[in-house]
């Protein structure tokens, strides 16, 4: 990844994905946009042509880091930005296929445009969006998206069914999950988690899906595809 706050990138050697590094299941370098800067002031950014608020990354920086980095072993170049596509687990899926990924973290109004546009003659561009807010900077967006990511890398779960089952592989969300006491605050665990009857659990947690994906995230119902529920499920 590229940045002009590195140190912003350090959480990436933290808990799983430290683990997952150490472990030598992925490799991760950092760089300081900077260090491609050809001036004494290091300066990144410059008034955007046509006027407005704000500051746009200029393209020679960007550019002579983007030729380093992107040489070497074929990579995808990924660049978080509120104008993007969004990225969802079906694109985090795709991304943990890819060989090697390279992040252009942006900072004030975005990159040039020509940066991408001339990246995109060499490699595969995508900009992507984490949700409809505006942060910053690219920053806590990748820890975002690496995070996604990585977790979906063979090896780095202790259990690969946890990304199996995870929300959004079936394309709804997960329902409630309880573990003891049995009763707590006098709140008690539904009984049927507790009745062995795995066909019946199985049901049950599925109706809580539909339930809550029906309350939170009616978009994501609507987009199903048409024989991803069952007559059970319409049921509900
Ligand atoms: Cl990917 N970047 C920035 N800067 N802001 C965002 C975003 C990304 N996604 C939502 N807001």
């Amino acid at each position: 990844m590229v940045s002009i706050f590195p140190s912003y990138l350090a959480p990436l050697r933290e808990a799983l994905l430290g683990r997952a590094i150490s472990r030598g299941l992925l490799e991760l370098t950092v760089h300081d946009l900077r260090a491609w800067t050809h001036d004494v002031h290091q300066a990144v950014d410059d008034s955007p042509y046509g006027g407005g608020p704000g500051m746009v990354m200029r393209p020679q920086v960007w550019g002579d880091a983007l030729d380093d980095v992107l040489a070497g072993p074929p990579a995808r170049l990924v660049v978080p930005t509120p104008a993007g596509r969004p990225f969802t687990q079906a694109l985090a899926r795709e991304f943990s296929a890819e060989e090697r990924l390279v992040f252009a973290c942006g900072r004030y109004e975005g990159i040039d445009q020509r940066v991408l546009d001339d990246a995109a003659r060499r490699v595969t561009v995508d900009e992507v969006s984490i949700g409809d807010y505006v942060l910053v900077g690219g920053e806590v967006a990748v820890l975002a998206i690496v995070e996604a990511v990585v977790r979906l890398l063979p090896g780095v779960l202790g259990n690969p069914r946890s990304a199996a089952e995870d929300s959004f592989s079936d394309g709804l969300l997960e329902g409630p999950a309880y573990t003891r006491p049995e009763v707590w605050r006098g709140l008690a665990v539904p009984d049927v988690l507790r009745s062995g009857n795995h066909a019946l659990i199985d049901r049950w947690r599925r109706d809580r899906s539909l339930e809550r994906t029906h309350r939170r995230r009616p978009d994501l119902l609507e987009a199903l595809p048409a024989d991803a529920l069952d007559r059970a499920d319409r049921a509900l």
